[in-house]
């Protein structure tokens, strides 16, 4: 089957530079997706978008580039529930990457024991609006009791202005759920408001009154207003979320998680060198210890051990 991309989409960027920060040995890129090929694993019906082609090979190959040592590979919604692609890479990985798949209560114990015994360790449930067409509240109850025995987690995206909505449904599921939540992105926040305003503290708050609750802090790219670096080679990109990402890391350095996000769905404007998203590290994780945990203490905890 071939599929027409979606009109405007950017392609991932290829030749990335080398990072000039050296990833300590054994580092995990915690958030990244594979796409398709669409050919071999096709593209979901109720998608929002349809991206070009980001395979297992191409993915294998940046990891080795930038020096990551592992991957965890996250579902995106143009696959839906179907985690095939998904469930392919963590196979040719030979253990050395992890997944987070979308699943529907229809999935038997079956079926997730055989994604266990393939590398799965999380389900993720997507609050974004304009990419789901409704969110997944009474599924994420359901599924989070099945998998807690798994000693699986749940990833939870959703954007920052729409927390104050969900907060009663996050808390009050915090009361039942045995298992780590790990939120993507910092929970979007718009990072032209100040990072000790409302809209952040908010976010911060729910990571302090619950413990179980982890935040990865990736899409710089994503995040910033700011956007691509001023001028070619001076690597100083989206340094506006720089107070946002650092505050999280350093109040709490036991619970974040970083990756790249690459083939990086759905950006506006421009597509990062993923070379310079790492060298965006050392900005928001400013000491080895630091860089340690958020690198290499935390995903090996959370997904190897
Ligand atoms: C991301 C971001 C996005 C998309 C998805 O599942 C997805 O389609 O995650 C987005 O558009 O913000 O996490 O990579």
């Amino acid at each position: 089957m071939t599929f027409e991309k979606t009109p405007g989409w950017l392609d991932w960027y290829a030749g990335p530079s080398r990072p000039r920060f050296k990833l300590p040995s054994g580092s995990v890129d915690a958030h990244c997706h594979v796409f398709g090929p669409g050919a071999q694993f096709p593209f979901t019906a109720e998608r929002k978008y349809t991206p070009c082609d980001a395979s297992k090979e191409q993915l294998f190959a940046l990891r080795d580039h930038l020096g990551f040592d592992k991957n965890v590979i996250v579902q995106a919604t143009c696959h839906g529930a179907d985690n095939g692609a998904l469930i392919d890479a963590l196979q040719s990985s030979s253990n050395r990457a992890r997944g987070v798949v979308t699943v529907k209560r229809s999935v038997t114990d079956q079926q997730l024991q055989q994604m266990h015994a393939a590398g799965v360790r999380g389900v993720r449930f997507n609050f974004v609006k304009r990419l789901v067409d409704f969110t997944p509240k009474d599924e994420l109850m359901e599924i989070a009791a099945r998998i807690a025995p798994l000693g699986w987690h749940v990833v939870i995206y959703f954007e920052a202005v729409d927390l104050p909505e969900l907060w009663d449904f996050f808390t009050a599921v915090h009361d039942d759920l045995a298992t780590t939540v790990v939120v993507d992105h910092m929970g979007r926040p718009d990072v032209s408001l100040p990072v000790d305003g409302p809209q952040f503290e908010l976010f911060i708050k729910f990571m302090r009154e619950y413990p179980n609750v982890w935040s990865k802090v990736s899409c710089p790219e994503r995040l910033s207003v700011g956007g691509p670096p001023a001028l070619d080679g001076e690597r100083d990109a989206y340094r506006d979320v720089v107070p946002f990402a650092r505050r999280i890391v350093e109040t709490f350095p036991d619970r974040v998680l970083w990756g790249t996000d690459w083939p990086h769905p759905n950006l506006k404007g421009h597509m990062p060198d993923d070379g310079l998203l790492v060298d965006f590290i050392p900005h928001i994780a400013v000491t080895e210890q630091l860089q340690r945990k958020l690198l290499v203490d935390n995903p090996t905890r959370l997904y190897w051990a």
